[in-house]
């Protein structure tokens, strides 16, 4: 493996540090990084997912199961449906693609944003050792998305381009637009509610990649077909994007009035 990082002597994080889950993810993903799993720039994009899990109080909030739900029902409805895979999805949540993947009989591809032969290797190699029977996108990334350019544009034509809907996770706003504008229902787990991504996805998710797949899977679990038409019939994306913006600053407000003493805000 290429040395790539600062090994400090004798460095663990405490059990008792009140971070610990969150140190040992970002641990987690520097690994990922030296192994060429993880771009660098995906760090930058795990830090401002952080941020915005803060603001959110690091846990599932309504609007968010309510797109699970709606993530879930599209599972029972597709034809066709895929799990596409970036770096940091498959270095945080490699385990809980695979039992998405097994429970709903979706394809796994992996799809890069910035792409290396070596890369998709490594991370279908991941995916296989967390349980993945198949995964495409890595020979087979052979027909182009229409309207993204260089190698980033690349997906199977089993997989992601025959999909008629496509469940991905911390990903660019240039290439969910490009599959939204392709016909697919594109439902994105992305922790940042004002991102490219969530404005354009079919059903924006506003958590973290791990809880929400985990969620989308109890979900698809617990309903029938009849539910889930049911549930797509009642689902709004917009009204999720404005319920977390209101979450956030509801949340922000009371814990503002409970710094200083106040009755908070009615
Ligand atoms: O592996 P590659 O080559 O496909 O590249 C992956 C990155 C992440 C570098 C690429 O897709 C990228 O540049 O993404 P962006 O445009 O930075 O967007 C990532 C989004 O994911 C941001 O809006 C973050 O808030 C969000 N995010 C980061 N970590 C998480 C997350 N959302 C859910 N769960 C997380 N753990």
């Amino acid at each position: 493996m290429r040395e790539c990082r600062v090994v400090f002597e004798e460095w663990v994080i405490p059990e008792t540090h009140p971070r610990r889950d969150s140190l040992l993810e970002r641990e987690k993903l520097v690994e990922a990084v030296c192994e060429g799993i993880v771009v660098p720039q995906g760090l930058i994009a795990h830090g401002r997912g952080e941020c915005f899990d803060y603001l959110l109080g690091e846990q599932t909030i309504p609007p968010a199961l309510d797109a699970e739900r709606a993530a879930a029902a599209m599972f029972h409805l597709a034809k066709h449906p895929v799990i596409s895979v970036n770096g940091n999805t498959a270095a945080l949540a490699a385990k809980e693609v695979v039992e998405l993947a097994d429970a709903t009989g979706a394809l796994i591809e992996v799809n890069l944003f910035y792409r290396t032969k070596e890369r998709a290797e490594k991370i279908a190699e991941l995916l296989r050792e967390a349980g993945a029977r198949e995964v495409l996108g890595v020979d087979d990334a052979t027909v182009r998305i229409p309207g993204l350019d260089s190698m980033r544009g690349l997906v199977s034509p089993r997989g992601i381009y025959r999909a008629d809907y496509v469940l991905l996770g911390i990903e660019d706003g240039d290439r969910t637009e490009a599959l939204v504008r392709m016909g697919k229902t594109v439902a994105a787990i992305d922790l940042n509610p004002l991102s490219r991504t969530s404005l354009a996805a079919t059903i924006p998710i506003p958590d973290h990649v791990r809880r929400a797949l985990r969620n989308i899977k109890r979900e698809y679990e617990r309903m029938d077909r009849e539910e889930a038409k049911h549930v797509i019939e009642g689902f709004d994306a917009k009204r999720v994007i404005a319920a977390t913006l209101r979450y956030i600053s509801s949340r922000l407000e009371q814990l503002a009035a409970q710094m200083l003493g106040e009755q908070p805000k009615r």
